[in-house]
């Protein structure tokens, strides 16, 4: 990418002179790649590395959610070869055929990931490379703030009006007020998501935005004091700013694993595999998780990690929740979401 903005600006004569010539593609491999992805999921260094060895082009376009990601391949977008849905969309994204099956041979790598991770069966076994795990919390500004926020219910508190943020995300939003009140992020019960949808109602009258993953420019220049946002992410805006603390409300939260996955459609399949198990090398994963601040699947590139993220301890278990696909209950979640938004 940084190639070719400077092919660009500099003209291609003396690009070609001045820069090494891309090599050809690696045996059998599509010369093009295009992953869809969350933003700042990758490393810096990750697609130059991997464009430098394999000869392959990539282009990176990026997401804020879920339902962004599926909206945009259901309504026809066939250019994408990876994408990274969390867990609860993969069965539902493999039940609508939008996803080819992973060629086990093409990802030797594969070995290193932890059994925990790589679902065994039903609908979406064979289908997802797990990526990156991590938690739902809270990130705030330790020297803003007097207080630790130790519930959900400060999104409640009109103290920090318009000084907080919940995720652009209704899986999230309606997640931490169902867990406010002491019920799964997945229930299905319209009594119970009538309160939650009041309760979103009433805390968005404190909120400045609902925005996912970008807050974290804001938690660094303070103008933001207090955020929804997941640990990774969080972490990321730490390595920036040291007085950005993040926890899990005690209420409990939602942790989740993504997945790698090629669209049906995807054109350029023996690039994505080689992609997938590119990052499924303990060096390259390795670097991944220390950029992005999420849990690394792979046994090996844990070991690797300046700064690896341990997985949950039992007792911490015990207050998160993984996020389920809900079902016929998805369109009452999606109405239910798209009137607090409008709300
Ligand atoms: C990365 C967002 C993490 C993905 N910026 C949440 N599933």
């Amino acid at each position: 990418m940084r190639r070719r903005a400077l092919l660009a600006a500099g003209g291609a004569a003396l690009a070609a002179a001045c820069l090494p010539r891309r090599r050809p593609p690696a045996a059998g491999l599509e010369a093009d790649l295009a992953v869809y992805i969350w933003s700042d999921y990758l490393a810096p260094n990750t697609v130059p590395a991997f464009e430098d060895e394999f000869g392959v082009r990539v282009t990176v376009d990026t997401f804020e959610s879920n339902e962004e990601m599926l909206a945009k391949l259901q309504s026809g977008a066939t250019g994408y070869d990876v994408v990274v849905p969390t867990a609860y969309l993969l069965p539902v994204m493999v039940s609508a055929g939008l996803l080819q099956p992973l060629r086990r041979e093409l990802l030797p790598n594969w070995r290193h990931l932890a059994p925990l991770f790589v679902p065994r069966d039903g609908p979406a076994a064979g289908y997802g490379m797990p990526y990156q795990w991590g938690l739902t919390g809270i990130a705030w500004r330790t020297d803003l703030l007097r207080d630790p926020p130790a519930s959900w219910a400060v999104f409640l508190d009109p103290a920090h009006r318009r000084r907080m943020t919940q995720m652009d995300d209704g899986r999230e939003v309606l997640g931490a007020m169902l867990r406010l009140r002491g019920h799964s992020v997945n229930t299905t019960d319209p009594a119970l998501l009538a309160g939650a949808r009041a309760d979103a109602l009433a805390a968005k009258a404190n909120l400045k935005a609902y925005i996912s993953a970008p807050v974290k420019g804001s938690l660094i220049t303070g103008d933001v004091w207090l955020a929804q946002i997941w640990n990774g992410d969080a972490a990321q805006a730490r390595a920036e700013e040291p007085a950005i603390a993040f926890a899990v409300p005690r209420e409990g939260s939602t942790i989740w694993t993504d997945y790698m996955a090629i669209p049906r459609a995807a054109r350029h399949p023996r690039a994505a595999h080689a992609f997938l198990d590119f990052l499924l090398r303990p060096d390259v994963g390795a670097e991944v998780s220390d950029f992005t601040g999420y849990g690394s699947p792979s046994e090996a590139a844990l070991a690797r990690q300046r700064s690896p993220v341990p997985f949950p301890e039992p007792a911490e278990l015990a207050r998160l929740e993984y996020q389920a696909d809900l079902g016929a209950a998805t369109e009452l979640w999606d109405r239910i979401w798209t009137e607090v938004k409008a709300g």
